[in-house]
């Protein structure tokens, strides 16, 4: 199982076997869980599997005692009955995804596929080491649809993750509608990498995305990058630029060369426009606004800007996150800051700084935790700058202790992130994505105690037969003994 539980004991000669008279019952809070349960089951075993309030062969019930937190939950397997328990609907979410992985690997079928449905009588007590267990999909270098992002959601939320970070503004393109500044996505969002068409989300589209990631207990943290990486909002407004006059689209994949004006009023008033649209989009309370790679940002402007950014963060109501570049700066209270860098001292001094100004710490390492770094020198997608990233080399790290000298309660999770100048489609993404994914999410997830390559590694060969159900084009890594 990925995460590995807190903890779980088999229960002796007891086997669960779900049958076509098999019903799941749900309180008040779980009747969507239990519904897509439900559904899911229903395609893969041909059986009715009624839904009802109340107790049932499965029974999710989120009014448990509040003693594993909001996300924690127990989940009991006997000889005639399964029973998940959690404080609250999240928690019974976490627990539904445990089942997942107890029942067979054809049970997440399209078609109904010939039981027995067998699980093997366990109790399981479970709850997450981190609060913010995060993936980005960068959406800008190339866009992905709202049908491809649902997908990609589907796929990532089976390891408990808990937050979907979207890059939404890149110098290759604008990707939310902003109806204060609708050039942004009109011309903005027109191109991507390579120079064929882009996209972007209107605001429709956005709250789809939103509310199916809530629905897969995901919280949207959307990203605004500045004041770099944002020749697409320079080419749409001349405005915003320096001298007046608006740059091309940039369709190329370096980093680097574009800001925002930081002396002009006229970038604030942007800022507070955007911010505020996309907070008024945002359920979730973290609003991201980039500050990486601001090469063409002289540095005391960039220490100007980015209170003065933060600041329209804080005034939409929202916490700031940034990369940790922002660590220089004066930060509002409780701003989390993204650590990206390497073993280099330079990006750990950032981070050192911006904790102890009250900052806490998402860790995104690039040589561990970046999805997009290759594998080995012959993977056909994917950067190497951070160097080579094997599935081994991603996994056997310990948030706890990378960055020296910072307190571990100041580091609130872990992130793995997604850029995508050489993923065009979805099967690469997925390619780039498992297995390396599963493996940040149980550092998040589980106990320092569980986290243990050898052990670690028979356990992600045992998904695969998952994913080839789910039919997803996961890189079969020479490293691991696939089932
Ligand atoms: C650096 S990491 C970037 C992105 C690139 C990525 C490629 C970071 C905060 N910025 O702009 O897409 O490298 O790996």
């Amino acid at each position: 199982m990925i995460p590995q539980p807190t903890t779980q004991q088999a229960l002796a000669d007891t086997t669960f076997t779900l049958s076509p008279d098999a019903t799941i019952g749900h309180d008040d809070a779980t009747q969507t869980i239990a519904d897509r349960l439900a559904a899911q089951l229903r395609r893969s075993t041909g059986y009715d599997l009624p839904v009802q309030l109340g107790a049932g062969t499965i029974t999710l019930s989120s009014t448990g005692a509040d003693t594993l937190g909001a996300e924690g939950y127990e989940l009991r397997v006997d000889a005639d009955a399964v029973t998940i328990t959690a404080a609250a609907a999240e928690g019974v979410f976490r627990g539904v995804s445990t089942l997942r992985q107890l029942l067979p690997a054809k049970a997440e079928a399209g078609s109904t596929q010939d039981g027995p449905w067998e699980i093997a009588g366990t109790t399981i007590t479970d709850a997450p080491r981190y609060e913010y267990r995060g993936v980005m999909l960068d959406v800008t270098r190339h866009f992905f649809t709202v049908d491809q992002v649902k997908k990609f959601i589907e796929l990532v939320s089976q390891y408990k993750l808990n937050r979907l970070h979207l890059h939404l503004s890149d110098d290759q393109g604008w990707r939310i509608q902003v109806d204060s500044w609708p050039r942004l996505t009109e011309y903005g969002g027109s191109k991507q990498v390579g120079g064929g068409a882009g996209g972007h989300y209107t605001k429709a589209d956005f709250a789809e995305i939103v509310r199916y990631a809530a629905a897969h207990y995901l919280v949207v943290v959307p990203e605004i990058d500045t004041p770099g990486h944002t020749n697409a909002a320079l080419a749409s407004y001349a405005e915003l630029t320096a001298d007046g006059t608006a740059p091309e689209l940039y369709t190329e994949t370096e980093v680097g060369f574009s800001t925002l004006t930081v002396g002009k009023d006229r970038t604030y008033e942007f800022l507070d426009d955007v911010f505020r649209e996309v907070a008024e989009q945002t359920p979730g309370a973290l609003v991201h606004l980039g500050g990486d790679e601001a090469h063409s940002t002289p540095h005391s402007d960039y220490l100007t800007f980015v209170p003065k950014a933060a600041e329209l963060v804080v005034k939409q109501g929202k916490t700031v996150m940034g990369w940790h570049e922002i660590g220089d700066a004066p930060l509002p209270a409780g701003t989390v800051v993204q650590y990206w860098g390497t073993e280099d001292e330079k990006a750990q001094a950032l981070a050192q700084k911006a904790v102890a100004g009250g900052a806490r710490l998402v860790l995104s390492p690039a040589n561990r935790a970046y999805l997009d770094m290759k594998y080995h020198a012959e993977t056909p997608l994917g950067l190497d700058w951070a160097g080579l990233v094997s599935v081994e080399q991603s996994y056997s790290w310990n948030p706890a202790t990378l960055i020296p000298d910072v307190p571990a309660d100041a580091v609130i999770g872990v992130e793995a992130p997604l850029w995508t100048e050489t993923l065009d489609e979805l099967a690469k993404v997925e390619f780039m994505v498992f297995p390396r994914l599963p493996g940040i999410a149980e550092l998040g997830w589980s106990d320092e105690s569980a986290l243990d390559w050898p052990a670690y590694r028979e356990r992600l060969a045992a998904q695969a037969p998952r994913w080839e159900v789910l039919g997803i084009n996961f890189y079969r890594a020479p490293e691991i003994d696939w089932a």
